[in-house]
């Protein structure tokens, strides 16, 4: 059977390259598609064809013409779901239920939820004193102008569509960049685009990696206007030296070395379902995983032996069976990286409560990149495994006896993502929520999402915040406008 080809999207056309590179399916290790990789040449194009969109119909459309338009892309990945579905399935090998509830539906709500927030945005406005009468002050928006995105292989379509979503409704042209790893889903939405009559150039998909291929040249490009990342924190950093060639603003979603913290007096079975899924759910590469969790010593044997139990029971395998609850890790290379903290985890003294090692499965997926969801105990705060982010399913689980000893820790990290708090004593999660240092907080509940809502990290974590008007404003220049009376 002939493999599908990923193409590149520049200037409303699909575009091959001499240079390619295969796309591997993460579940059974084999070759899936051909994937043309874009030169510095065809990045060149794409972000002239974006500047020259804004001088075009796009750069005058009003916001109800954006709105309209958004809403058209999110019928168009609604009206095409089953080919998103098989496309994030093949992209990452996650299970079809999990990318059935939650990937595929959020690519079309972060279009739809961007097209009603731009048609409600206000902006501010002032009555001022001024000699001789006074002033009025108001803000109106524009767009930022050619945006740069570059995102990750973890949740492909759902963090992709995050940053294309609201940087359109803002009325900006993009070049946009998924990993390597995932090209699917994003060369539908292309598709999807072209179907809905986006004008041409307002966005271009360039396929590629990061340093030295397509992801560089967008960074470096001086046509971009601002750049949208998600990914690693190292990655971040080095964009940002970049980016600081013409001073371009930058919104960053970064890693984590994220925090639970379990009281005493929480509700146990819903803790400890809790704390499993925040550990292993998407084989624990969501940057919000938890992998350090932190319980009140009175329950501490019980909970450890409960989540371990819950690991051991997870079933890996085809990502289609619906039994399969967790899928395996994206690469060869990932895995072998978080094998290597699997080992290192041992030499730093882990108890190994569950998993470890690689799991032995049959037929097609025994090629695939599959990995055992791990539970540690014993090991010191200062240990590698507690400061650095796996992105696997595993998490340590260590004992603290009162408040603030549960605080010190999970704000000893170099992260500053998210944490979750199980407790049902309500004032005390309150209290805590405003002393852990994280950009969001989750109390009895994990990755329980109002795409209004702030989104985003402290420390290595990242810069800014999206989500909400947040996205608005990131995405657009807000200029003040003062009239003398
Ligand atoms: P990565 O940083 O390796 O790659 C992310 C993207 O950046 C890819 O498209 C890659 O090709 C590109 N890239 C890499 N180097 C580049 C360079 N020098 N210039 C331009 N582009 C470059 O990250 P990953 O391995 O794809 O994703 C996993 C990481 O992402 C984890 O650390 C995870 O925590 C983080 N993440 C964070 C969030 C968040 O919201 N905070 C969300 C998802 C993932
Ligand atoms: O839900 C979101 O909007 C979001 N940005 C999730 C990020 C998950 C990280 O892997």
């Amino acid at each position: 059977m002939a493999l599908a080809e990923y193409r590149n999207y520049v200037a409303g056309r699909f575009v091959g390259s001499s240079r390619q590179f295969d796309d591997v399916d993460p579940a059974t290790g084999q070759v899936r598609a051909t994937v043309h990789e874009a030169d510095d040449s065809l990045v060149a194009e794409a972000v002239e064809a974006a500047r020259k969109a804004l001088r075009g119909p796009w750069g005058e459309a009003t916001v109800e013409q954006r709105a309209a338009a958004l809403d058209k892309v999110a019928a168009g990945i609604e009206r095409r779901a089953e080919d998103f579905l098989a496309a994030e399935v093949g992209d990452t090998g996650k299970p079809a239920d999990l990318a059935r509830t939650l990937d595929v539906p959020r690519g079309s709500a972060n279009f739809r939820t961007f097209a009603n927030l731009i048609r409600t945005a206000g902006g501010e406005f002032y009555e001022s004193p001024a000699p001789d009468g006074g002033a009025l002050n108001y803000t109106i928006r524009r767009p930022l102008g050619v945006v740069g995105v570059i995102s990750p292989w973890n949740l492909p379509l759902l963090l992709f569509t995050w940053k294309v979503a609201p940087a359109l409704a803002c009325g900006n042209a993009i070049v946009a960049k998924p990993s390597e790893e995932t090209p699917a889903t994003a060369t539908l939405l292309a598709e999807v685009m072209h179907e809905a009559g986006i004008p041409a150039g307002v966005f271009n998909l360039v396929h590629g990696f990061g340093p030295k291929s397509a992801g560089e040249a967008i960074v470096r490009s001086p046509g971009i206007d601002g750049l949208t990342f998600t990914g690693e924190s190292r990655t971040g950093a080095v964009i940002m030296k970049q980016a600081a060639e013409g001073v371009r603003p930058v919104s960053f979603e970064l890693g984590g070395k994220n925090a639970a913290l379990v009281f005493a007096d929480c509700d146990f079975e819903a803790a400890v379902d809790g704390v499993a899924r925040s550990s292993f759910m998407n084989t624990g590469q969501v940057c919000l995983c938890t992998e350090r969790v932190y319980v009140e010593r009175r329950i501490y044997e019980r909970f450890a032996t409960a989540v371990a139990e819950r690991a051991r029971a997870l079933r890996l395998g085809d990502p289609w069976d619906r039994a399969t609850q967790l899928g395996p890790l994206i690469s060869r290379e990932h895995r072998q990286k978080v094998l290597t903290y699997y080992e290192l985890a041992r030499r730093e003294g882990a108890e190994v409560l569950a998993g470890g090692a690689t799991p032995e499965l049959g037929g097609a997926n025994a090629g695939g990149w599959y990995i055992e969801p791990t539970v540690w105990t014993n090991l010191r705060q200062d240990a590698r495994c507690q400061q650095e982010e796996v992105f696997g399913p595993v998490c340590a689980i260590t004992p603290f006896d009162d408040e603030d000893e549960a605080i010190r820790l999970a704000n000893d990290s170099d992260y500053g993502l998210a944490a979750s708090i199980w407790t049902t004593n309500l004032k005390r999660g309150h209290r805590l929520a405003g002393r852990i240092e994280v950009g969001l907080v989750w109390l009895n509940t994990w990755f329980l999402r109002d795409l209004r809502t702030p989104f985003g990290g402290s420390k290595l974590s990242g810069i800014g915040r999206e989500g909400g008007r947040h996205s608005l404003d990131f995405y657009s220049e807000l200029r003040n406008v003062c009239v003398k009376l």
